[in-house]
């Protein structure tokens, strides 16, 4: 057995692995701990090389705190709701389980080939009843607390899949999985009211500030969207068969009040319909016709032609008294803010354009100083002295703006007001493959909430293939049997809710419920939750950055505000890894560029593909696989690995203390290495252990040969390096050097601080110009130690005999001159 073979060794050590467990935690006494989740994957297929990524990034931190000497928990599990298993169900006439459990099944033997240092005793799926009997119990808390409530509303439409979509699946008007045009429709949803948290997910962004990626904070901020401004009441006059009424706008420039010329309501908003006189109605309704199926951002795009519909009413400003005509258009939406905006056409670029099309009255009331808008086409939205304002006039903008503030608050027309761009999460799907929405709906007592002891609320098993194709409404709407039940208030024949919850859902809690996957008493152990408390390093890819992360800080915050835990964020640091690309671009079937993982790992070996994921690149960054050498990885690990074949095989020096210079390197680098570890350096980390094996080899090759004790040191450090990244060939390694307990136990080696001291100089003593002896010295000797140390030499001494020192000049740390 002397050579480097990858197949024996994965043959070798996996269920070695396995027996002694030493991959869960110790759960040992007082032992610090640390809580590393990966984002666990869905099961579509085999794994694939981003997870390959993902993952062996992951493991490294994991595995590093536990050498470190922490109880670690490094988790996994499944994200196994969704709509691709329930295609696939369709297409296969199957029930979306088999397609599910299969794909789950196959992943968990290549993430066990892959050796991540995973418990397995705590694997979960989403898709479980004994997981989402918690999610439904979850749901029902967040109802209890009026957190969870349904709504009519428009919402996003795929006419092919027949389902509703989120804002974020429709991309360019289209839905993100099947590319048709989405069009709006009106449902009764399902929300959980996450806008009650908005402050506050927006105020702990600051405790995250330098453990999460600046790029991820920066797009929550956007997407929570704070904005400060005010509300402002327009009183809408009377007409012929319309009463007068007030409609309120949310303005974030209420300095410019003065310059309203017009005002728009979004024409799919409610408003629209009441406000409109009947000679515009059915222009209205084809306006909406024509406007169905556009975006929220086509429909806000500055560059779009202006469109809209004059609504044949009047606003008049609270502080003038003028008369705005009242227009619907597009480009308000109509469920932010009020759904209406005062239009001021001289300082937002959407009105001018607007004003310009229906020839409305520009008035310009902020002197910015650059052309006025009504003649140049271009907004202005600079600060200035406040013009054709009235009481506003020679004002600034933050002058202004506290100014009439405090005149419509004198009237009663409005007040100062901060609005968010976070809406409420639509959380209802009429899809089958998801978690069922446990209430009940009943003539008489409206919903009602399914009783806790008959959660959970379980997926029929007997629907298959057509059963679960789209007909308008969803398979369990269509399922007479499974959704007719008593009500539990009355007893009376009821229907069950026939919506499942987004699978965002299901992710938003995961991390939780892996500290207690089997606890059955409650949606987690608590004692198991005090211990392992937060995650302390989540990682995954950055697609993620605003939904998955801010729905599971609300939910850690609702949970918290239940009195279940005590911390308010679920995830102390993020490390968001980089793409798995291939020639520059990512994989994609249709580049015919993919690169498939378990030929990669036939071919190289599981070790060489994680060295090289960890070694390309830092973690952030994106990796080119045709860019990168798993041969050139398998080298290094061959040649790492030989070092403690060298050692096993050597006779021991006795009496030697050993090389002294990689003695000191191996203290350096283990100083080093926890340092990249600790701050992500990873790749930086792997070049480091090759550096070690290098100088190692010299060592061994040099003559003082493989016996020598500091190689010994050498060869065990560079195993415990090894089993960050390589965990076959350190563990093969750490057997070679006689050990007869998991690598993963060894622990980080004590570093001897007096080796990191920097290096010595050579010093040089002369006598009258000609050197006599060189001086081991360190860099930063003082003048006086360095003399002392010159006169001291012996052949110094000899030198100078018996004449008289008449001057000694010194250069620290290189140089003495004695004059004699
Ligand atoms: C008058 C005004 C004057 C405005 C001005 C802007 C500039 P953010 O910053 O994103 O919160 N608005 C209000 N409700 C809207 C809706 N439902 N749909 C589309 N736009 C809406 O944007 C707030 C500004 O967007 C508001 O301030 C309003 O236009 C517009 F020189 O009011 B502003």
């Amino acid at each position: 057995e002397n050579t480097w073979d990858f197949r024996a060794m994965e043959t070798k050590w996996q269920p070695y692995w396995e027996d002694t467990k030493v991959f869960e935690p110790t759960n040992e006494e007082g032992k610090e701990t640390r809580y590393v989740a990966d984002m666990f994957p869905y099961p579509s297929g085999d794994l694939h090389m981003g997870h390959a990524e993902a993952f062996a990034i992951g493991d490294v931190t994991a595995r590093y705190w536990k050498q470190k000497g922490y109880d670690v928990l490094h988790p996994i599990g499944w994200d196994s709701f969704g709509l691709p298993a329930e295609n696939a169900a369709i297409k296969n006439n199957t029930h979306p389980k088999e397609w599910t459990y299969k794909n789950i099944e196959t992943q968990a033997g290549s993430f066990k080939r892959y050796g991540i240092m995973a418990d397995w005793s705590r694997r979960l799926h989403t898709s479980d009843p004994e997981y989402y009997r918690w999610t439904q119990w979850l749901f029902q808390q967040f109802y209890k607390k009026g957190l969870a409530y349904r709504k009519y509303s428009q919402v996003n439409w795929c006419p092919k899949d027949q389902t509703v979509l989120a804002n974020e699946q429709v991309i360019n008007g289209e839905c993100e999985r099947c590319h048709t045009q989405v069009t709006k429709k009106s449902l009764n949803q399902w929300y959980f009211k996450i806008t009650d948290y908005a402050q506050e997910l927006l105020d702990d962004m600051k405790g995250l500030e330098g453990h999460w990626p600046e790029r991820v904070l920066a797009m929550q901020r956007n997407w929570i969207g704070r904005s400060e401004g005010a509300e402002v009441s327009f009183a809408v006059e009377a007409t012929e068969g319309k009463e007068a009424s007030t409609v309120d706008v949310f303005t974030t420039r209420p300095d410019t009040l003065f310059g309203a010329t017009f005002f728009i309501v979004a024409a799919d908003a409610d408003l629209a319909s009441e406000l409109v006189i009947d000679e515009q109605r059915e222009a209205l309704e084809n306006y909406r016709e024509s406007i169905k199926v556009l975006s929220d951002i086509d429909r806000q795009a500055s560059d779009r032609e202006k469109t809209g519909v004059f609504l044949g009413r009047y606003a008049i400003n609270p502080l003038t008294g003028d008369k705005l005509p009242i227009w619907a258009s597009d480009y308000a939406l109509a469920d932010y803010g009020t759904g209406a905006l005062m239009a001021v056409p001289a300082h937002d670029q959407r009105d001018l354009d607007f004003a310009r099309k229906f020839d409305i009255p520009v008035i310009t009331v902020v002197e910015t100083g650059e052309e006025d808008p009504a003649e140049s086409g271009v907004a202005t939205a600079g600060d200035g002295n406040h013009i054709n304002s009235g009481p506003l006039n020679g004002l600034n903008r933050s002058e202004a703006t506290r100014k009439v503030i405090e005149l419509l608050e004198e009237q009663g027309a409005g007040k100062g007001k901060v609005n968010f761009r976070l809406r409420d999460w639509l959380l209802s799907r009429q899809r089958f493959w998801g978690c069922p929405i446990p209430v009940i709906h009943c003539e008489e007592h409206g919903e009602v909430l399914v009783p806790e002891d008959q959660l959970p609320v379980r997926l029929p098993d007997n629907l298959s293939g057509e059963d679960l194709a789209p007909k308008g409404q969803s398979p369990l709407a269509a399922a007479e049997e499974w959704n007719t039940v008593a009500c539990p208030e009355c007893g009376k024949p009821a229907k069950r809710d026939s919506d499942t919850m987004d699978t965002f859902v299901d992710s938003s809690w995961y991390f939780m419920r892996y500290v207690s996957p089997n606890f059955d008493a409650g949606v987690f152990d608590p004692e198991q939750m005090k211990k392992w408390n937060q995650v302390d390093m989540y990682v995954g890819g950055v697609e993620h950055a605003i939904l998955h992360l801010l729905y599971a800080r609300f939910f850690t915050k609702v949970i918290r505000d239940l009195g279940l835990i005590d911390h308010s964020e679920p995830f102390k640091a993020l490390m968001n890894q980089g793409q798995v690309l291939n020639q520059g671009k990512a994989m994609s079937k249709s580049l015919g560029n993919g690169v498939d993982l378990g030929e990669q790992l036939d071919k190289f070996g599981v070790d060489a593909v994680r060295t090289v994921m960890v070694f390309a690149s830092p973690p952030e960054d994106d990796v080119d696989w045709a860019d990168v050498s798993p041969a050139g990885s398998q080298k290094f690990l061959a040649r790492a690995w030989r070092v403690a074949n060298d050692v096993t095989s050597a006779p021991g020096v006795v009496g030697s203390e050993g090389d002294k210079d990689l003695h000191k390197l191996v203290h350096r680098t283990m100083f080093e290495a926890a340092k990249l570890a600790e701050t992500g350096k990873f790749n930086v980390l792997v070049a480091k252990t090759m550096e070690l094996v290098n100088a190692t080899r010299k060592t061994i090759d040099s003559g003082a040969g493989a016996g020598d004790p500091a190689v010994r040191e050498a060869a065990e450090a560079i195993a415990i390096l090894l089993s960050l990244y390589a965990p076959y060939t350190a563990e093969d390694a750490w057997h070679l050097l006689g050990h007869e307990s998991p690598v993963l136990t060894a622990g980080w080696p004590e570093v001897d601080e007096t080796q990191l001291v920097d290096d010595t100089v050579t010093a040089i003593v002369q006598i009258k110009g000609k050197v006599k002896d060189r001086l081991e010295v360190s860099k930063d000797i003082s003048e006086a130690d360095l003399e002392k140390l010159a006169l001291e030499s012996e052949t110094v001494q000899l030198s100078i005999g018996d004449a008289e020192i008449r001057k000694v000049i010194v250069r620290a740390p290189k140089l003495v001159n004695i004059v004699i």
